[in-house]
């Protein structure tokens, strides 16, 4: 396959539907060296003191490791220098992120979770960053307000994940299919490696942390009953497959197929609807998972659907091939029925 960049590619499905002007590809181009630079601390990440917990607690309540904040500060630090963002929203940050004066002002937003999965750095585990982009909608103020942020996930611009594993690869979608690109450390770029990724319509994974059983209501229990007995579709139990970081269980079952599930628990009163993100971490995976022909839901709606509350707002999820996403609407929406 013939060498070809993010910003190659881009460029060249840019003549079958074009984007605006170069501010889109300068985004990409400044993501892609904060990920590069990250990419070079996590590879070496045994062999630094980046390893472990910093000792400060993020405002998901969770311990912030070194590497986390590394991420955090390095994409904070390149992205607001860029002049296309009038705002960013990170995992880490309880508020948004505004562009400090000295810096121009542009009219993309990006949201992202610097390094998802990070609990497992210690264990050498795969981990990423996730990524997701919007315009603003209005124009009519200089100051961005938290309302213009709080946009649905079908408003996104482009959506991606970046996987720090056995290869670091960018996966990505600007709505125009989806498409992987691997580092290539001899050359330090990102290049095009899976074009058009398409989920298999049926999987025979299923991913979900079942230590939670006890915690799920009786449509949840059910759903995951199904995928592990002979009433599956495909006549026999789907294997069970948890990383425990959603961009790897994410991208394992992007490429072979599968479903993941996040569910609503009853464990933490505070998290009524279950761990993971609207705004950094379902929304940009289900713009990908339907480029790519799958589903998301939370079981009742598109997550693409959703009207965001507040920027940390969370929401269970179930994400990947399209017939295993719609066997768990069905049990809901049978649920709802009886
Ligand atoms: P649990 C990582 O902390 C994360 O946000 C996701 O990457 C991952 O899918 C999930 O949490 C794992 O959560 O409760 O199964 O440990």
């Amino acid at each position: 396959m013939r060498q070809v960049t993010v910003v190659e590619h881009l460029l060249l499905r840019q003549k079958e539907r074009p984007m605006a002007s170069g501010r889109f590809t300068r985004l990409l181009t400044e993501l892609i060296l904060s990920a590069k630079i990250i990419d070079r601390e996590v590879s070496k990440a045994g062999l630094l003191d980046v390893l472990g917990a910093t000792g400060e607690v993020n405002i998901q309540g969770e311990v912030v490791q070194k590497l986390d904040d590394f991420a955090n500060q390095v994409i904070i630090r390149r992205m607001e220098r860029a002049g296309v963002l009038c705002a960013m929203v990170s995992e880490e940050n309880a508020d948004f992120i505004g562009i400090p004066r000295q810096y121009p002002v542009g009219d993309y937003i990006l949201i992202f979770d610097p390094l998802d999965g990070s609990a497992n750095i210690d264990a050498n585990v795969s981990i990423g960053t996730i990524f997701s982009i919007y315009r603003r909608t209005t124009f009519d103020q200089q100051a961005v307000s938290v309302g213009e942020l709080l946009q649905k996930g079908s408003m996104q611009v482009a959506a991606g994940y970046i996987i720090y594993g056995s290869s670091t690869m960018m996966v990505y979608t600007a709505g125009n299919g989806v498409h992987g690109f691997t580092l290539d450390p001899s050359v330090g770029e990102f290049l095009l490696s899976h074009p058009d990724i398409k989920i298999p319509e049926r999987g025979r994974i299923y991913s979900v942390n079942e230590g939670y059983f006890s915690y799920w209501d009786e449509p949840t229990r059910n759903i995951v009953n199904y995928f592990k007995s002979n009433d599956s579709a495909t006549g026999r139990p789907y294997s069970s497959r948890y990383i425990g970081s959603l961009v790897s269980d994410f991208h394992r079952n992007l490429i072979y197929g599968g479903i993941f599930m996040y569910p609503a628990d009853s464990r933490d009163l505070r998290k009524p609807s279950g761990k993971l993100r609207l705004m950094c971490e379902a929304a940009p995976m289900a713009m990908i998972a339907e480029q790519a022909g799958g589903l998301a839901t939370d079981g009742k709606q598109r997550i693409l659907d959703i009207e965001p509350q507040e920027l940390h707002q969370r929401v269970p999820l179930f994400i990947g091939s399209k017939s295993d996403v719609e066997v768990v609407l069905k049990f809901y929406a049978d649920a709802a029925k009886s």
